[in-house]
């Protein structure tokens, strides 16, 4: 078992003056104004902003600052001074090509865009271009190509009104290519979730996690990825609750937590411990550490029957609300410990003392991130996640539940509001009844399908609502090509960034305003909602001025788009709509009254208002109106075997970026300074293949499909992990990862446990 002082790494804890210090580096950095401060502290609050950053709920009973270290950067990120003017493109230096030489840091650092820009092949610029002109050529382009030939895509982050009326515009416009963000992400969840209990989020809510007696962590990082977190961790573990950890990499949150938001703890240093237990279990070795904890459970569970005494596992409930659970222990039984050791890289006595404190607890919650589902099983993965609550009644009841954590702030609500490139999911006859048009019937494409899309030449138009696609899907290299390939590239962003700098024959980069910013329309300052990790809807309003007068609203851009691509009709009321956003929350609430009753009236209550869930009340929305065991049919979550010099290369994120958004060369909870260039590796590791540490490597997929992905110039770093398994940082990764490489059941990708050999150079 792992513990903090077998980093060989100096970290200091998670929290504390390391937080601030991390805060104060992007202050000073990229934002000396002082206003700064009031942003932070309407950050999360009612008639505030809810922060830019994770969808971490927010708490109906906030404390003075309700921030995190990296709530704090994004939102500095985003409040930056500097401005990526059309004078910019004027330097001699700046061509796009020249540009794809630049630090993904450096490209947004040039501030935030001020104008609509237009791509100009003949100087390799980007020039300004008026928000008519660029309206007009987008709809004309639009309107010239097949309908299944363009794509709408959206990253997690606009708020529901604009989410809604994006897909009011793609399926108006004729087709229901609606990837997001979570199809590289927790399209997992939403996919292999649904299968197991009937519900495409996650179980818990806020008041739960004040009640519950211990946390399960599988492969989610809260001290990097929702700081928020470590409050109700460190509130856990002083009323005397255990967290236990499973994960390859030693993550400084997990292990320890100085509370910023106490004077005492920051001038004392007054750590709490967070884990009690730290598995380092392999990369793709869940399979086998749940279904061994499973084992435990099952076979105390047959002792307590033999000896008399109260049951183990929850058989009232299994009885009353599941399905597949003999066959399922019937596998627990069967699978040996030797195998459940040789593939999950931990020892049965490890695995006994996790299991003794799932047992002991009355009330679990188990909480997953990327760990779990970007591998090439990752549904299997969360319904092992999903058999081990279920064998004690831990979904659907007080303090206990199943916690998947988001990424974007609004990536569960974007879903919600009918951006779903699968027509099941959305309420088509609602659509047509209100709009009167025939909606698409056919499902849409999701990430993979689309990449695959524009690899075939089929995609040629493809829209971004934020993000940065080119650099965040697998086989980056490829993408480029291909995506430069196309008829049309619109960008709604807020920065600039590398999929800007692969234009189609004609692209546009439309600037919109953040979410800190004053959204005036014709009815005055717009507020926006969005929808965190627990189903809970908030309202955000901006307060600060414009970066400039040039840049629109998210939604506003939409319906720019819209009604330029799409033929008038009398229920498309687009200006309407951007005059006024409450009347897009009123269609929001017709087309969903059960999620969204009263919506206009409720969205400014403290925490925000709970949309349900019905496995939270045990009503198993499942085909066989149950909650399902799983019995797993392999023992890990890889699409691959082991083989000599093969390694499981997990792509992790730094406590320094949001995704492609690199703030800083600083992973400082994991004590990695200076440099995004390198490849972890354990000692051990190093040693056997006669590599030193500080030597530079190159990594090399091991996959045999006749293309070459290569990434070089890495610097090898001893790092305690366990053997067979190295990391290195996403986005650089991802001309490694193939496009073929994904979740079975979801295509999301496999990002945490990519095949591939380490070369010497
Ligand atoms: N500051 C910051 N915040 C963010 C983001 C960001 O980039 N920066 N991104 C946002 C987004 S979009 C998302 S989706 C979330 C992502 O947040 P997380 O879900 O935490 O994602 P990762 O950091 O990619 O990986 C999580 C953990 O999985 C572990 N892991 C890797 N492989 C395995 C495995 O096989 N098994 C187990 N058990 N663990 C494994 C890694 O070591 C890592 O600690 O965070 C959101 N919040
Ligand atoms: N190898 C590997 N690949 C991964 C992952 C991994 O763990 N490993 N993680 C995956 C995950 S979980 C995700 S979610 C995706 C992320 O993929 P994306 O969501 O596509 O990427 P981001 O980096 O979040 O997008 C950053 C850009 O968003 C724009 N932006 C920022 N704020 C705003 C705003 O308010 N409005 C608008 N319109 N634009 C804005 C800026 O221009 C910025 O450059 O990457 C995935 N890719
Ligand atoms: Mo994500």
């Amino acid at each position: 078992m792992a513990d903090q002082k077998d980093l060989p790494h100096d970290s200091g804890p998670a929290g504390g003056w390391g937080s601030m210090k991390g805060i104060s580096q992007i202050f000073g950095e990229t934002w000396p104004a002082g206003g700064g401060v009031r942003s932070l502290a309407k950050m999360n609050k009612p008639k505030g902003v809810m922060c830019v950053s994770c969808a971490w709920p927010k708490p109906a009973n906030y404390s003075a600052f309700e921030f995190c270290e990296n709530g704090a950067k994004a939102t500095m990120w985003e409040l930056t001074k500097a401005r990526c003017t059309p004078a910019f493109w004027q330097d001699d230096a700046h061509t796009v090509t020249a540009l794809r030489d630049w630090k993904d840091h450096d490209l947004e650092k040039t501030g935030r865009l001020t104008h609509p820009l237009r791509y100009n092949a003949e100087t390799d610029r980007y020039v300004a271009v008026s928000w008519e002109d660029a309206f007009a050529a987008i709809g004309t382009t639009l309107q010239s190509i097949d309908r299944e030939a363009a794509v709408f895509y959206a990253s997690g982050h606009a708020g529901l009104e604009a989410s809604y009326l994006y897909a009011l515009l793609a399926r108006t416009y004729g087709n229901n290519n609606l990837p997001q963000s979570s199809n590289m992400c927790h399209e997992t969840t939403s996919v292999g979730l649904t299968k197991v209990i009937g519900s495409p989020v996650g179980t818990i809510v806020w008041d739960d996690l004040a009640e519950t007696d211990a946390f399960f962590f599988f492969g989610q990082n809260p001290g990097t990825n929702s700081p928020r977190f470590l409050h109700p961790m460190k509130d856990l573990k002083d009323r005397g609750g255990k967290i236990i950890t499973f994960n390859p990499v030693i993550e400084q949150g997990l292990v320890s937590f100085v509370d910023p938001q106490s004077p005492t703890a920051m001038l004392t240093g007054k750590e709490t411990r967070i884990s009690d237990q730290y598995h380092q279990l392999k990369a793709g070795g869940d399979v086998a550490a749940i279904l061994g904890l499973c084992k435990c459970v099952v076979e105390a569970d047959d002792a307590a029957k033999a000896a008399g005494k109260a049951e183990v596992i929850d058989h009232g409930f299994v009885k009353q609300h599941t399905t597949g659970f003999d066959e399922f222990i019937d596998s627990c039984r069967d699978a040996s410990w030797a195998e459940i050791e040789q593939e999950s890289g931990l020892t049965e006595a490890a695995l006994r003392e996790a299991g003794d404190v799932y047992i002991a607890a009355e009330k679990v919650i188990g909480v997953y991130g990327m760990g779990l589902t970007q591998h090439t099983h990752g549904a299997l993965n969360i319904a092992m996640l999903v058999n081990l609550l279920l064998l004690r009644g831990n979904i659907g009841r007080p303090g206990a539940g199943c916690c998947p954590v988001r990424g974007h702030s609004n990536v569960q609500g974007q879903r919600t509001v009918g951006i779903a490139e699968k027509v099941k999911l959305v309420p088509l006859d609602k659509l047509k009844a209100l709009f009167d048009f025939d909606p698409p019937t056919k499902d849409g494409m999701n990430i993979v399908e689309a990449v695959e899309g524009l690899f075939a030449g089929k995609v040629r138009a493809f829209v971004s609502l934020g993000g940065n696609l080119v650099r965040a899907v697998p086989d980056q290299k490829r993408m480029e090509a291909a995506w430069a390939a196309q008829d049309l590239t619109v960008m709604v962003s807020t920065k600039l960034n590398r999929s800007h700098l692969f234009p189609a024959r004609q692209a546009y980069i439309l600037p919109c305003l953040g979410r800190f910013e004053r959204d005036e329309q014709a009815t005055g300052n717009q507020s926006i909602t969005t929808e965190d990790s627990f189903s809970m809807i908030s309202a955000s309003i901006g307060h600060t001025a414009p970066v400039s007068g040039m840049v629109r609203s998210e939604l506003a851009i939409v319906t720019g788009i819209a009604k330029a691509a799409v033929a008038p009709a009398a229920g498309l009321k687009w200006d309407e709509w951007t005059a006024n956003y409450a009347l897009v929350r009123d269609l929001i609430e017709h087309t969903y009254p059960d999620d969204f009753r009263d919506y206009n009236a409720r969205m400014y209550e403290a925490g925000g208002f709970y949309r349900g869930n019905g496995a939270h009340e045990r009503i198993w929305k499942t085909p066989e109106g149950r909650a399902v065991f799983t019995t797993p049919g392999q023992l890990n979550s890889l699409g691959f075997q082991d083989a000599p010099g093969r390694y499981r290369l997990i792509t992790m994120r730094s406590n320094d970026q949001f995704n492609t958004t690199i703030y800083g060369y600083s992973d400082r909870l994991r004590g990695l300074e200076g440099s995004r260039d390198i490849v972890l590796m354990s000692p051990e590791d190093i040693e056997e293949r006669g590599f030193r540490d500080g030597q530079i490597v190159a990594l090399v997929t091991d996959v045999d499909d006749g293309q070459d992905r290569r990434l070089g110039g890495l610097t090898l770093t001893a790092y305690k992990l366990p053997r067979g398994t190295i990391a290195s940082y996403y986005p650089e990764c991802n001309v490694l990862v193939p496009i073929g490489h994904h979740d079975q059941l979801s295509k999301t990708p496999a990002s945490k446990s990519v095949p591939v050999r380490v070369e010497a150079g």
